[in-house]
């Protein structure tokens, strides 16, 4: 029998070492400073972690739903969640009203951005991206096999020049998919887009709030089973992972951030597609803490050399280092490469995270801004 872990479990120290980051599944992260690519959870990032907004109100509302916020039930209790990535528990949590993007932030959008400001993505200043295997030619991916692969997630490559309109490395390009989402952004290029939208990213409470649409204890928006009478409700993998992709779905790789039905607030793929960065760090156990703090409009751990909504300084993790000690990043909806057999993140109440300079061609982000005051 599995362990039951329902019930808060107080953190008791006053500085409780930050958890270990979740298992690299299908987001894979790596010391950016090394041509060759190599998982090591817990590292330090080579860039400066940009803090996230805590308020932001001034963006366009056009694309955007606005959303109640009250309690909602966040977590799961699924018999097979992933336990130690911190599912749990299901506890009630209470949000004030905001504004969400209806979908994805697309290439389109991403380029007005590139356009308006020249940003440089971290991807183009460290000079590589990783890809999936299979968007590669086969030559080429086994080429990179040797020396740009990532051990225990063999399917990623570190690929010279791929970046966010150069999805697949220097050959490609994004002409065929203004609409799909903008992938090989980093948080910290998430939240560069963010600020100049007059947006934020999200809190990992805010955006499991949006995507469950006022459904508890399910997996899905739809309900507990993935493919509800036989029908695809959203784009994951089908087939024998990492080889070999049927689509069933409809789509290898990312598909139209519009492409399948929102759920019952208005809102698209939150769930597979591209798996989305929010605003917090990743800690399996602070939430575990019955506190106001993490239940009354949680925004994840706040080290040291933070601050709160309030611009107070924070205190979790480890006051010695930097971040706290915290290294990775909360991300949520799982990506077009989750797949039963190996990674089942794509359901509501999953999570995993990475390190903030980190991007892939399964990663994008959607943004929140508060209401008006
Ligand atoms: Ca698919
Ligand atoms: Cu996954």
């Amino acid at each position: 029998m599995r362990e039951r872990y329902d019930r808060p479990v107080a953190t008791r120290e006053p500085n409780p070492a930050p958890s270990a980051a979740p298992q690299a599944c299908c987001s894979p992260s790596a010391p950016r400073d090394e041509p060759r690519a190599t998982a090591v959870p817990g590292i330090v990032p080579l860039t400066p972690v940009t803090q996230p907004a805590r308020h932001a109100n001034t963006g366009d509302t056009a694309g955007m739903v606005r959303l109640d916020g009250g309690a909602f039930r966040m977590g799961s209790d699924y018999e097979h969640a992933y336990v130690e990535d911190g599912e749990g528990p299901v506890r009630e949590v209470t949000l004030d009203p905001f504004w969400i993007d209806a979908t994805s932030v697309t290439v389109a959008q991403f380029a007005t951005f590139i356009a308006d400001t020249g940003y440089q993505t971290e991807a183009e200043r460290f000079g590589w991206s990783f890809v999936f295997h299979l968007h590669l030619p086969r030559k080429f991916a086994d080429k990179l096999a040797k020396n740009a692969s990532v051990p225990g997630v063999p399917w990623w490559r570190a690929v010279p020049g791929a970046k966010w309109d150069r999805p697949f490395g220097v050959n490609s390009n994004v002409k065929d998919r203004p609409d799909h989402p903008v992938t090989h952004v980093s948080f910290n290029d998430a939240c560069a887009y963010a600020h100049w939208a007059g947006k934020r990213l999200p809190t990992e409470a805010e955006w499991e709030y949006a995507a469950r649409a006022d459904t508890s204890g399910q997996n899905f928006p739809w309900g507990d089973q993935l493919e509800p009478r036989g029908r695809h409700r959203m784009n994951v993998f089908q087939g024998r992972f990492p080889d070999h992709d049927t689509a069933a779905d409809g789509f290898v790789g990312t598909c139209p951030v519009t492409a399948f039905k929102p759920n019952a607030f208005g809102l698209h793929n939150l769930l597979g597609n591209v798996w989305e960065w929010t605003a917090d760090w990743f800690s399996a156990t602070w939430h575990t803490e019955d506190c106001e703090r993490t239940r009354i409009n949680p925004i994840g751990p706040v080290p040291h050399d933070e601050t709160d909504r309030d611009g107070n300084p924070g205190s979790d993790g480890d006051a010695s280092k930097p971040y706290g000690g915290f290294t990775h990043k909360v991300q949520k909806g799982g990506s077009y490469l989750c797949h039963a057999s190996y990674c089942h993140r794509y359901r509501l109440g999953a999570r995993t995270a990475n390190t903030p300079d980190s991007s892939t061609t399964n990663n994008g982000f959607r943004c929140v801004r508060d209401e008006n005051v």
